[in-house]
């Protein structure tokens, strides 16, 4: 959804407490002076840390952004953005619901296929084929193509947090869900349009190598637990309050169990991205947060905590960035892998706009 001017002044306000870290009279004695270096030098380093948080480190990769779609190709709304190998990116608009299937174009620009359907996009309704998927959030997985919605736009006063899975080897051109699960009611109460922004998935092999801890049991997450979930955990970010909440999700019910909640370092988030080949889970935000991302890893206590802190590539200008994908390994170039970003605001007759991340 579009930027509010509240969650900017909120996130404006962690780079003003930053200024509140101060000194007192420092105590008369010589032990005393000890400690109240250490507290000093306490301070500073809390200080620091606050700044980098508050302010982002320098984007690991290229400064340079390059558009990365044609004229006008989707206009307003594209808003999720997901890899399926190098050939293969898949985009979902917020409004109409749509999927795309996007295929190299010239030079290092995506457009839709225009094969398979998939020319225009594709509708995206529910299963029994009525409503028009808030579609914000994308991810391909080896267990299929699963959507992010926060409402659906036919009811747009309610809130509606669903995980939609569609089956992308149909040729019609309008698509009903292969299944859903409606997470509404596990996910704090949020205003219709603040939902459930992002989605990334991890496969179960990294998971259970890093020991992730499954906050329901109190121990390292055990796949075995949740039959018929796939191989992996799903990852939602929710816009309202920038938490991340992960799922195992049953695929033969629509059950689930939320196996975590994750801070993401922003009071907003838009999307999620998994790198295998870092193993860092990617969190985006948009103008919200000047278009920062962070980097969370699995802590020693099995836990996915934030590492880094970006700003967005210095060619990159403030757009409402709710999309952020990074291309796979073998898209590798020097050193090089290519990350996309989507603009929901469709800046200058341009959706999509790429960057680069090192590759390892
Ligand atoms: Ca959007
Ligand atoms: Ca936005
Ligand atoms: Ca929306």
């Amino acid at each position: 959804m579009r930027t509010q001017w509240w969650r900017r002044a909120r996130f404006a306000a962690v780079g003003l407490s930053v200024l509140a870290i101060g000194s007192t009279a420092a105590p008369a004695s010589a032990q005393g002076r000890v400690q109240d270096r250490t507290r000093v030098q306490a301070q500073a380093q809390a200080q620091v840390q606050a700044q980098a948080q508050a302010f982002g480190a320098t984007w690991p990769g290229g400064a340079a952004v390059t558009v990365a779609d044609g004229s006008n190709v989707f206009g307003t709304n594209l808003s999720g953005l997901s890899f399926q190998g190098t050939g293969v990116l898949w985009a979902v608009r917020n409004g109409p619901g749509k999927l795309y299937r996007l295929v190299p174009g010239s030079g290092t620009t995506w457009r839709p296929d225009p094969a398979g359907g998939w020319s225009s996009g594709k509708s995206l309704h529910y299963r029994d084929g009525s409503g028009d998927l808030d579609a914000e959030g994308v991810v391909s997985t080896p267990d299929g193509l699963f959507v992010a919605t926060e409402r659906d736009n036919d009811d747009d006063e309610s809130s509606l947090a669903k995980i939609v899975r569609f089956d992308t080897s149909s040729s019609a051109k309008s698509l009903n869900a292969t299944a859903e699960w409606n997470l509404t009611a596990d996910l704090p109460s949020v205003p219709a349009n603040s939902g459930p922004e992002g989605i990334a998935w991890i496969p179960d092999t990294f998971l259970t190598a890093h020991a992730f801890r499954d906050e329901r049991t109190g121990a390292a997450y055990n796949p075995a637990a949740y039959p018929d979930h796939g191989s992996g955990l799903f990852f939602v970010g929710l816009e309202d309050n920038g938490t991340i909440y992960a799922y195992a999700l049953d695929r033969t019910g629509g059950g689930y169990t939320r196996i975590a909640t994750v801070a993401s370092g922003f009071p907003a988030v838009m999307d999620l991205e998994f790198e295998p080949a870092t193993g860092h889970l990617w969190a985006a935000c948009d103008d919200t947060c000047h278009g920062r991302t962070t980097t969370l890893d699995i802590n020693a206590q099995g836990r996915l905590a934030v590492t880094a802190t970006y700003d967005r590539p210095g060619g990159m200008p403030d757009y409402n960035n709710e999309g952020f994908a990074i291309a796979p390994q073998a898209a590798c170039v020097a050193g090089h892998k290519p990350v996309v970003w989507a603009d929901d605001d469709n800046d200058a007759k341009h959706a999509l706009r790429a960057g680069t991340l090192p590759c390892t």
